[in-house]
């Protein structure tokens, strides 16, 4: 929606310009008279000049507030005279304010027409908010900031018939009738929060119910609330939910603290879901499975998710953050808790090459290109751009380095100062690392530059074996590339783990040089200079080096390790994040030497190495499945475009696909043999053991068709027939989906009738014609657009159709002509005046156009010049494009 707000887009925000509140607010009630198309809401709180504020003392009382109408104002309870405010477009000032009062704002929202799904809107005719970051300035006028904690009541006053069920945060504390056919709820929520916690829900919605007794024997009353449709879908949330949190008591030693814990399960929603207190609120697709619906990774996802949320209640709401430059404080924080949580539900190693996996394809990327920015952001226009893989995932590495330099006990002692000195406070970064380094002893004082500096390092390994002394002496060195606003960057302190094999395969115990008996097999060594040398003694063989075990650190890694080693490593590392890591340099290593190849016009040659080292995997029965499925899986794009100097998109998709087709090729028996092998015969359930079966199943599978063999395609034909699950039926449409064989189309065809009313399923579908590497998927994603169950204000079906086919189809999107990049401006304008959020997350598809050759690089630049030069651009997207186009 254009609005005057537009056209003068909001200076940057910095960090260093913090200052305390002005005012502080202990209390607030608010009462909605719900409407979908207008919505009356009145605030009253209790406000207090800020003790800790000397030289603000004459500062006046400043309120956000956006898109609101007839606004009505009181103090202690009598009209305010024009005179003694001004409301602007953003703000509300009240003029002299006295040391204290209560303040009265009434205003008008209209919930129905807000399709930016950012205050309070209507889903299904359902409705509900989504307030973190800024939101809540869009429901009423309040001071909008993370380190104003007030403790809320709310009286929610709708339509009986229709809004039969409404739900806000905390307990509920009284309901009765409100004439008209209106009745009321009111609730309480006696923990102080910011505003950006605040939900309310309302609808016509039925709950799947269960309790929780906590470690101390108190019930918590559990819901999960959907359309009563839905409600057979719920229970694998609510199994999540359980064992998240019994999980965090007897992992962290925290317990939940109110007598209700509610989820609502939305169909629009911008994001993931959100940890409103005592009521998150899911994105529908996190919620909701049943084995024919949803796929393997989305029982994973759903149990992360839940978890993810859950863990929020301390680690962002009993300690909260002090400003949105510290939001890595409870999201990197929360995603390290959530991965733990699932690796201790599913198996480590498979957890842990899944996260790395996408923080190199991801982060890493991000890392190298004009978002480049630390965990802790220096300056932002719009907060909701900085929701980013770096916030998030890396900043769970940045706690991670943290619990691997204190080690687990150590560790666990600091997260408990941590929480106990803080709670009921919105802190810093800054005070997380100090409350570690008090509780522990160990000096963080350098490893604090992991919050303030961005970019990747790069660690650099050559080792030396000396047999007279028998010592090895690993050399290190580590450089970090400049990123824009960071040109030269100090040294960071880095924790690598590593080990020594011997001939055999064996770890050898680590004895530096000076130290007396025998070492651990596998230790952490602290990188803190530029370069640093680590002598071990007692070695009495050259050893191969297994560095940066379990990624202990996240670096791109320069070794002087051979193309043996590397076997080696991948078949003998007792480190299975190594292990996996050796097989994938091995395949990069061949995807290269083809690229070359087909960048000079030359033959692409078949390297007989990566079919050997794929069909011994494959073949290998005694090891696990998953990590099996893993160690096969071609490295994706993404991964691979950040190892090329430029990205030749050409060559890069030649020679992916030339090395794919020489490993189906090679090992095709053993493929076949371990497809055949490997078919669930037990009923679906999402256990590792059935994960990990069908996905190497599937993996092969994929292989099989990639040759376009009639006898592949129609094994493929067969599981889709046969399969009782979504996970095997979506896995059969994968396999064919980039072949030109008309099954393709006559599964596809099969799969829309069967599913067409349910949106969820059907996003799959969307999702994988939009990924699809054939020539006529952009065409086809333009029709798509057409299709009747295709909604251009949902933002799941924006990400399946035209997100995939922008950030996961590099042939495609990256066509020559330049036509997919026309396409993805073209998207990204008209989504813009619906929902900015999401329109920015697909600007977000042209990041890497520097690193592009030519016709590409300029083609992407002039589509980033198209979106720039649109009238009336958001913020959010405006602040994409000119990070993009700046320098
Ligand atoms: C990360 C979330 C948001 C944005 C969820 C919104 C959240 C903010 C919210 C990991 C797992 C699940 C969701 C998210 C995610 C981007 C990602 N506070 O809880 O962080
Ligand atoms: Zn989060």
């Amino acid at each position: 929606m254009a609005s005057a707000s537009r056209d003068a887009p909001p200076a940057p925000v910095r960090r260093l310009d913090y200052r305390p509140p002005a005012f502080l607010v202990d209390a607030i009630d608010l009462r909605f008279d719900l409407d979908p198309e207008r919505t009356r809401v009145t605030a009253s709180f209790t406000f207090r000049r800020n003790p800790a504020t000397g030289a603000d003392a004459l500062a006046p009382l400043v309120l956000d507030g956006e898109q609101q109408h007839d606004v009505g104002i009181a103090l202690d309870g009598v009209p305010l005279p024009a005179a003694r405010y001004r409301l602007t477009e953003r703000t509300l000032v009240v003029l002299d304010p006295p040391e204290r009062g209560e303040l009265t704002v009434s205003s008008t929202i209209h919930p129905a027409a807000n399709v930016a799904l950012e205050g309070l809107y209507v889903s299904s005719g359902v409705f509900c908010t989504q307030c973190e970051a800024e939101g809540f300035r869009r429901i009423t006028y309040f001071p909008d900031r993370p380190d104003v904690l007030a403790v809320y009541t709310v009286t929610l006053v709708a339509d009986r018939e229709r809004y039969p069920v409404l739900l806000s945060n905390g307990n509920r504390v009284g309901t009765g009738d409100a004439g008209n056919g209106r009745h009321f709820v009111r609730w309480h929520d006696p923990f102080p929060k910011p505003s950006y916690l605040f939900a309310l829900v309302a609808g016509n919605l039925a709950a799947l119910a269960d309790s929780f007794t906590t470690a101390s024997g108190r019930r918590v009353a559990l819901e999960i609330w959907s359309t009563p449709a839905n409600l057979d879908r719920c229970d694998h949330a609510m199994r999540s939910l359980k064992r998240a949190m019994r999980w965090d008591e007897e992992r962290f030693g925290r317990e939940y603290d109110l007598d209700t814990f509610m989820i609502f399960c939305a169909d629009d929603f911008n994001m993931g879901a959100m940890e409103n207190k005592g009521l998150n609120i899911f994105n529908s697709r996190l919620v909701l499975a049943r084995p024919d619906t949803a796929t393997d990774d989305d029982y994973l996802a759903i149990e992360g998710v839940v978890g993810h949320e859950y863990f929020h209640n301390w680690s962002g709401n009993r300690v909260t953050c002090r400003d949105w430059f510290q939001l890595s404080l409870k999201e990197g924080l929360t995603v390290f808790r959530d991965q733990e949580f699932s690796s201790d539900m599913n198996s480590r190693a498979v957890e842990r090459i899944a996260a790395v996996t996408f923080l190199r394809s991801a982060q890493f990327a991000e890392d190298a290109g004009p978002m480049a920015h630390p965990v802790r952001p220096d300056e932002y226009i719009e907060i909701n751009n900085f929701y980013t893989t770096t916030v998030y995932e890396k900043g769970a590495e940045v706690i991670r380095m943290q619990h691997a330099l204190l080690g687990p006990e150590r560790f666990r002692d600091g997260i408990d100062l941590y929480f106990a000195r803080h709670d009921g406070e919105a802190v810093t970064c800054d005070d997380f690392v100090q409350a570690l380094q008090d509780a522990s002893g160990v000096d963080l004082g350098q490893f604090r530059r992991w919050y303030s500096q961005a970019g990747t390092p790069i660690v650099r390994a050559r080792g030396a074996y000396d047999a007279a002394r028998r010592t090895y002496t690993l050399d290190l060195e580590q450089e970090t590339p400049p990123t824009p606003g960071q040109p030269h960057k100090e040294p960071f302190h880095i924790p690598l783990a590593i080990g020594l094999l011997d001939a055999a395969g064996t770890d050898l115990p680590l004895t530096l040089e000076g130290e007396r008996g025998r070492g651990p097999t596998t230790r952490v060594l602290s990188l803190t200079e530029r370069r640093a040398s680590f002598v071990f003694t007692g070695i009495g063989a050259r050893p191969v080096p297994s560095l940066n075990r379990g990624f202990s650190a996240p670096v791109r890694m320069e070794t002087d390790c051979t193309d043996a080693d590397l076997a080696f490593l991948a078949a003998n590392d007792s480190d299975p994040v190594n292990r996996w890591e050796a097989a994938q340099r091995i395949y990069c290593t061949s995807v290269f030497t083809a690229m070359q190849a087909a960048a000079a016009g030359a033959p692409l040659p078949d390297d007989p190495a990566i079919g050997a080292l794929i069909a011994g995997i494959v073949a290998d029965e005694r090891a696990d499945p998953a990590l099996r499925a893993l160690a096969i899986t071609p490295p994706d794009f993404a991964y691979l475009a950040g190892l090329a100097a430029t990205i030749d998109v050409d060559a890069m998709v030649a020679a992916r696909e030339h090395v794919v087709r020489t490993v189906a090729r090679a090992a095709r028996d053993p493929l076949l043999r371990c497809y055949e092998s490997l078919r669930v015969q037990e009923p679906y359930a999402p256990t590792p053991a059935q994960v990990g079966a069908r996905l190497l199943a599937n993996r092969c599978l994929r292989y099989l068709c990639s040759l376009d063999d009639p006898a592949a395609i129609a094994l493929a034909t067969a599981q889709f027939d046969s399969a009782d699950n979504m996970t095997d039926a979506i896995a059969a449409l994968v396999a064919v989906n980039h072949t030109t064989s008309p099954a393709r189309e006559a599964l596809f065809a099969r799969f829309e009738s069967r599913w067409r009313d349910e949106p969820l399923v059907l996003d799959k579908w969307f999702a994988l014609q939009a990924t699809a590497m054939r020539a006529d998927t952009l065409p086809r994603v333009r029709s798509l657009l057409g299709h009747p169950r295709f909604n251009a204000r949902n933002p799941n079906r924006i990400r399946s159709l035209v997100a995939s086919f922008a950030l996961a189809n590099w042939p495609a999107f990256h066509v020559s002509d330049g036509e997919g990049y026309a396409f993805v401006a073209e998207q990204t304008i008209a989504l813009d005046r619906v929902n900015p959020q999401v329109a920015a997350v697909l600007a977000g598809a042209f990041n890497q156009w520097r690193r592009h050759a030519e016709p590409r690089r300029s083609l992407q630049q002039r589509a980033l010049e198209r979106i720039g030069e649109t009238p009336g651009l958001s913020p959010d997207v405006a602040e994409i494009v000119a990070r993009n186009l700046a320098g």
